[in-house]
């Protein structure tokens, strides 16, 4: 896969030489070309920012170097990929963006060409976005309801959370499968060595070698665990496609089928 990534803080992407997808790059399955913004102005000071047309606080970021710098991603990318048709798919982080998620990451580690737009200050003028549409498929994408100084942070999770969904970077493909946010529930907890620790116990049943016991108490943990941490995804879990057991596990925590969905009903109070 290629990826290519235009900021004013190209420094920021050195994490991007780490570990797995360090690897990955080193084993030539991400090819990343990290694009400095500044390098696409023309004044003495190499400006990227200007004044909000209609007024307001802070500073947004020009047109003329962002416009000039995807003409370079376009063109370098098409040279790299020997293909002078290809079209990378444009992210752009922002808080504005459409959320997140691991459907979507799926969805963006099938493409053979991924193009960052790192926005800073008060964002990016819109009409790089619409000049941009004209070109290529864009999605503005948001990491959660938090706010960042800008979208370098975003892109490393991004890359993060693509890169190792490619075939051939994460070497044990069960430990894909097996994680939360792949089957709509939270992971179950994990203990190791030693089994008693500051008089913490690992869970019993980890230790008695029963391993449909294993299984049942894991499925539990994570039921639990999401109703108590993640109502929302709950409420979102299709109850037709669990099992009598979960439906039973979940009722003792208060969570019942109504309209054929999950709702919280409280138990009633004694008067
Ligand atoms: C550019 N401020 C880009 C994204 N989820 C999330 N929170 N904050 C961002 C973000 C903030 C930014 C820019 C300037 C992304």
């Amino acid at each position: 896969m290629r990826v290519d990534v235009v900021t004013i803080f190209p420094e920021y992407l050195a994490a991007l030489d780490l570990s797995l997808i360090g690897k990955a790059r080193t084993a030539g399955l991400i090819d990343l070309g990290v694009h400095a913004l500044r390098d696409f102005t023309h004044d003495r000071h190499r400006t990227v920012d200007d004044t909000p047309a209609g007024g307001g606080a802070g500073m947004v970021m020009r047109p003329e170097p962002w416009g000039e710098a995807l003409d370079h991603v376009l063109a370098a990318g098409r040279i790299a990929l020997g293909d002078p048709a290809a079209v990378p798919a444009l992210v752009v982080p922002s808080p504005s963006g459409v959320p997140f998620t691991q459907a979507f990451a799926h969805e963006l580690a099938g493409r053979p060409w991924l193009a960052f737009a790192c926005g800073r200050y008060e964002g990016i003028d819109e009409r790089v976005l619409e000049d941009a549409e004209a070109r290529l498929e864009v999605y503005p994408v948001s990491l959660g309801d938090y706010v960042l100084n800008g979208g370098e942070v975003a892109v490393l999770a991004i890359v993060e959370a693509v890169g190792r969904l490619l075939p051939g970077v994460v070497g044990n493909a069960d430990s894909l499968v097996e994680e939360s946010h792949e089957d709509g529930l939270l992971e179950y907890p994990v203990y190791t060595k030693p089994a008693s620790w500051r008089g913490h116990e690992v869970p019993p049943v980890l230790l008695s070698g029963h391993h449909a016991e294993i299984d049942r108490w894991r499925r539990e943990q994570r039921l639990l665990r999401t109703a108590r941490r993640r109502p929302d995804l709950l409420e979102r879990l299709d109850p037709t496609q669990v099992t009598s057991a979960d439906l039973a596990v979940l009722a003792g925590a208060g969570w019942q089928v109504r309209s054929g969905r999950f709702r919280f009903v409280p138990a009633a109070v004694a008067d």
